[in-house]
């Protein structure tokens, strides 16, 4: 608790461009959640560093990730946003939790799996300890939720059993962290093929809404939208690519599936798409304009990295001098 509030830790990757469904899935989510609870929101570059990066585009994107979730309604000095990165709390907690965690449970986690098939030249060691430094992440900030897509799960199980283990062995020293999963918009599939989740590392720029598309790009890409044959409009998983048509207008538009469809009822397809389209155009447009609104304002952001980091620091530390001192780490001399 942090003044008789829950705490919330989340974070996202700068890597690739961010989609509407990391949008509808996760940030919008934020907003709506960091009225309830006390939020901390990372950039987790560190994590990013398992794939191969371009520094100069790593710190571009990282930039434009944080920028973004305040463009998306995350207000500064309520939620603590910061860069992962400029808090040396989270890999110091990491080494030790690693000492906490084993090899087979690490082998068994599917992230870990999907990406060293990936990325086969560099299956590198942080690669296979990454769930360990999300866990840090988590344990750092005591908290009570992480929202997260249904495919960080299993890392989220686990961070839980390396709190419930350091628990038992030295006391209550963290809190047991539960997972939320939102309703809306939870899996936005891509548009070509509606099997697959819509994803920012899709080869298939087609298949993804990019937030920072423009409204023309948006308007093609949900005319061309992947549907059936059937030419019925109704909502139900034998139509998928219509389905998530429905999912998207609806999360966009605050009405629920069903009210869609009624809306749309005895309509084509034809008249269903344009009307995803312009209702993605009027949440991404003024989201688009904050970006470039806050983007200029380098000396505020600059100030909001600094502040946050060090807020960040501030509570995360209370945290790891816990740990440091659990373990038996010598005591520090002032
Ligand atoms: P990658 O393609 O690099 O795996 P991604 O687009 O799947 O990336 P992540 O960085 O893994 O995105 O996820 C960031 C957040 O966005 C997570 O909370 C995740 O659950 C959410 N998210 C990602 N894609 C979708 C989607 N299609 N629908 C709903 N939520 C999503
Ligand atoms: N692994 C997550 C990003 C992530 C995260 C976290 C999410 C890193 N640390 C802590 C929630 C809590 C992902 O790739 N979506």
């Amino acid at each position: 608790m942090i003044d008789g509030k829950k705490v919330l830790f989340s974070g996202m990757q700068a890597t690739g461009n961010l989609t509407l469904g990391n949008y509808l899935g996760a940030l919008k989510n934020w907003v709506t959640l960091s009225e309830e609870y006390e939020c901390f929101y990372s950039v987790v570059d560190m994590h990013s560093i398992t794939i191969r990066q371009d520094p100069a585009e790593l710190r571009r994107r990282a930039r434009n990730l944080l920028i973004l979730y305040m463009a998306a309604g995350l207000d500064p000095t309520k939620n603590c946003i910061y860069y992962q990165s400029h808090v040396s709390t989270h890999a110091e907690l990491a080494w030790i939790l690693k000492c906490f965690t084993y090899m087979g449970e690490l082998n068994r986690m599917t992230q870990f799996k999907d990406k060293s098939a990936k990325h086969a030249d560099n299956i590198n060691a942080g690669l296979f300890t990454y769930p360990v430094l999300m866990a840090a992440d988590i344990l750092l900030y005591q908290a009570d939720v992480v929202p997260v897509g249904i495919d960080q799960m299993q890392h989220l199980e686990l961070t839980r059993n390396i709190a419930e283990r350091f628990n038992n062995l030295y006391g209550d020293v963290f809190t047991v962290p539960e997972a939320y999963i939102g309703k809306v918009g939870a899996k936005i599939m891509s548009l070509q093929d509606p099997s697959k989740k819509m994803s920012k590392s899709d080869e298939n720029p087609n298949g993804s809404i990019y937030l920072m598309d423009d409204p023309d790009t948006i308007m093609r890409k949900c005319k061309r939208a992947v549907t059936d044959s059937e030419g019925v409009i109704a909502y139900r998983d034998e139509q998928p690519g219509l389905k998530n048509l429905i999912d998207i207008y609806s999360a966009c538009t605050g009405k629920t599936p069903q009210e869609t469809v009624a809306e749309f009822e005895g309509k084509g397809y034809g008249e269903l798409k344009p009307a995803v389209g312009e209702a993605v155009i009027s949440i991404l447009k003024p989201l688009q304009d904050e970006v470039a609104r806050l983007t200029k304002e380098k000396a505020y952001i600059d100030s909001v990295i600094k502040a946050n980091a060090e807020k960040a620091y501030y509570v995360s530390s209370k945290t790891l001098r816990k740990v440091q001192k659990k373990v038996g780490f010598p005591e520090r001399i002032r």
